[in-house]
């Protein structure tokens, strides 16, 4: 335990050092195990645990596998504690329970308990009357009228998943509007309620029971949101809805719902937690959360990073130029803040919800995937808290193409904008073109394509007679595990290859990467993020070049770098000067021994 005026973040734990993997199990391996052909299956993870302890992963983090009408991929869920045909049996979870168990790894459930499927027998009832028995369950507000009286929702709040629409639904049944933020098939449940807390606590414990080691909390920064709905600020006039996020991220009971979940549950297991608190970037309220002392949750993922591209307070579907010097900004004060002020932090550039990481942050064109990818590895292997990789990250997976139709992304943001875009502006050309450079830049499709694992028929993702249910990225022939695992050329190493010892190397010295402290060395580079990570005993420096050019970056004196070690161009340590100006390469980083 820390003692007052010590910092707890380099208190040892398990779930600190671990690196744990994210799989959308649609897209991960289909093996015709479930119920759907051209889907991913609870099989296809488990016959693939072999190849996740390779890459050296601790944790296996499954997006939703509960029963659900699959509106939003799983994350509309009606049976908390059933599995979807779709993927398989809960005797298959146990299954992989197991597999995990004997290879000394842990599995973290995605729990989505911001709201439940339309479908859910709680919200099934609550429909069913005002007088229902759950009707409480769910929130219900009566309409307003407009002046010529019209029916309106209760107040002008987007729905996060169609922008287009109100957040709020009409039930035509009973006469009010029931809120539900991200599409009508996914109300929000009421936290108010202490019989919805109490249902979700022994959801928590019916997995924990089973075998689970943990949870990604879906949004659990909405649950609670502000008293009387107010109206949000006008961002875009010409928007009939706008984003109502100030008012429903971090309400004013959110610490207390969290903390009654540790009380109630996870204080008496040994589990991770990870919340996903989109929309919030205040760090005193971060600490609120994550502050090792107040027992809320383990960490959470900070979404400043993944939303460095959109227009700030807009939509997510917006793009937005950025500069290396915001990056730098972004990364150097969550390490710094977490580490003086007793947090601790995720480390992620990838999800389900995003595009890929090189096609964002780097640049994905065949000359410089790998090494942007390779760059990628060897920023988030050597910066502390813990840390997750995204299916396909470890392969260097990119965004599909611009040449692609719009018929061929399958999410519901995606389809809900590209049908808004076209009402919009039906007929403007250049508008529709812009809206599709926008889809291939920030759809959330782009992490969703199925993983490529061989050079063979639909990439080795399912059987060749099946369809995927989501097209395979063209460029499988090249990038693929089966090709990157094998690589065997003298001096280099495949992105599969550098991340497998980037985290051997991480664990090799986790109390300089994983519980360091870290120094920014120069805010002022147009292109490098540099860095040195020093425990009592060691240090590394860190030069990350975020640009396609060739840049000099002169070692900042404090620095004192002793040795390069390794760079993403070579297998080995180059021959650089360890003092004064370095050349760095179109999008080299670099590693160095130095002194503490
Ligand atoms: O995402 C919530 C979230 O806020 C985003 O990451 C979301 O993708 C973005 O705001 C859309 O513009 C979580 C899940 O990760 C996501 O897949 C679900 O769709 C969503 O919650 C609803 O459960």
């Amino acid at each position: 335990m820390a003692t007052a005026g010590a910092t707890a973040f380099a208190d040892h734990t398990w779930w600190k050092e671990a690196t744990i993997y994210q799989i959308y199990p649609a897209s991960f391996l289909s093996t015709g195990s479930g119920s759907t052909p051209g889907w991913g299956d609870i099989h296809g993870i488990t016959s693939k645990l072999d190849y996740l302890k390779d890459l050296g992963v601790d944790i296996v983090w499954l997006s939703p596998i509960y029963k659900s009408p699959q509106v939003d991929m799983g994350y509309d869920i009606s049976d908390y504690k059933d599995i979807d045909p779709t993927y398989g049996t809960l005797k298959d979870v146990d299954d992989l329970i197991s597999g995990l168990r004997e290879r000394g790894m842990k599995l973290m459930m995605d729990l989505v308990v911001n709201h439940t499927s339309d479908q859910h027998a709680w919200f099934l009832d609550s429909r069913s009357s005002k007088s229902a028995e759950k009707r409480d369950w769910y929130i219900w507000q009566p309409p307003r009228y407009d002046d010529a009286g019209n029916r309106q929702p209760p107040n002008n709040w987007a729905q996060i998943l169609g922008e287009a629409n109100s957040a709020w639904t009409w039930d035509e049944e009973t006469q009010e509007y029931f809120l539900a933020l991200f599409t009508p098939e996914q109300p929000d449940l009421n936290w108010r309620n202490p019989a919805v807390r109490e249902a979700v606590h022994d959801v928590l414990r019916f997995w924990l029971e089973r075998g689970a080691s943990g949870f990604r909390m879906d949004v659990i920064n909405l649950i609670s949101k502000v008293v009387g709905y107010p109206d949000a600020p006008i961002k875009d006039p010409k928007d009939p809805y706008q984003p109502g996020h100030a008012l429903y991220a971090n309400g004013p009971e959110l610490h207390k719902y969290l903390r009654e979940i540790n009380d109630k549950v996870l204080s008496k297991y040994d589990t991770i937690t990870v919340g996903e608190m989109p929309f919030v970037n205040d760090s005193d309220e971060i600490l609120r959360v994550v502050d090792a002392e107040r027992k809320e949750l383990n960490m959470i993922f900070i979404f400043e990073l993944v939303d460095i591209d959109n227009v700030p307070g807009s939509f997510r579907l917006t793009r937005h130029s950025w500069h290396v010097s915001d990056l730098r900004k972004i990364v150097s004060s969550w390490q710094k803040t977490m580490h003086d002020r007793n947090g601790w932090n995720s480390l992620f550039v990838e999800n389900h919800d995003n595009p890929r990481s090189v096609s964002r942050y780097c640049d994905d064109s065949d000359e410089y995937r790998e090494l942007g990818a390779k760059l990628l590895s060897l920023m988030q292997t050597t910066l502390s808290g813990t840390l997750f990789v995204y299916q396909g990250e470890e392969l260097g997976m990119h965004n599909v193409p611009l040449s692609w139709d719009p018929e061929e992304y399958k999410d519901i943001e995606t389809i809900n904008y590209w049908k808004k875009m076209n009402k919009l502006h039906a007929g403007d050309q250049k508008q529709l073109d812009d809206a599709k450079l926008t889809i291939q830049r920030k759809a959330r499709d782009h992490a969703r394509t199925p993983v490529q694992w061989t050079d063979g028929p639909n990439a080795g993702f399912c059987k060749e007679d099946v369809k995927p249910w989501m097209r395979v990225n063209d460029d499988y022939k090249t990038v693929n595990a089966a090709a990157q695992r094998s690589f065997d050329k003298s001096g280099q190493l495949s992105v599969w290859q550098f991340w497998k010892r980037g985290l051997e190397n991480r664990r090799k010295h986790k109390e300089v990467f994983v519980y360091g402290s870290f120094e920014l060395l120069d805010d002022k580079h147009p292109d490098v993020f540099s860095y040195k990570k020093s425990s009592k005993s060691e240090a590394f420096v860190v030069a990350l070049n975020f640009s396609g050019s060739d840049v000099e970056w002169t070692i900042p004196e404090r620095a004192k770098v002793d040795n390069w070690v390794t760079s993403n161009y070579d297998s080995w340590g180059p021959k650089q000067t360890t003092s004064g100006k370095v050349r760095l390469r179109p999008w080299e980083g670099l590693l160095g021994t130095a002194a503490v």
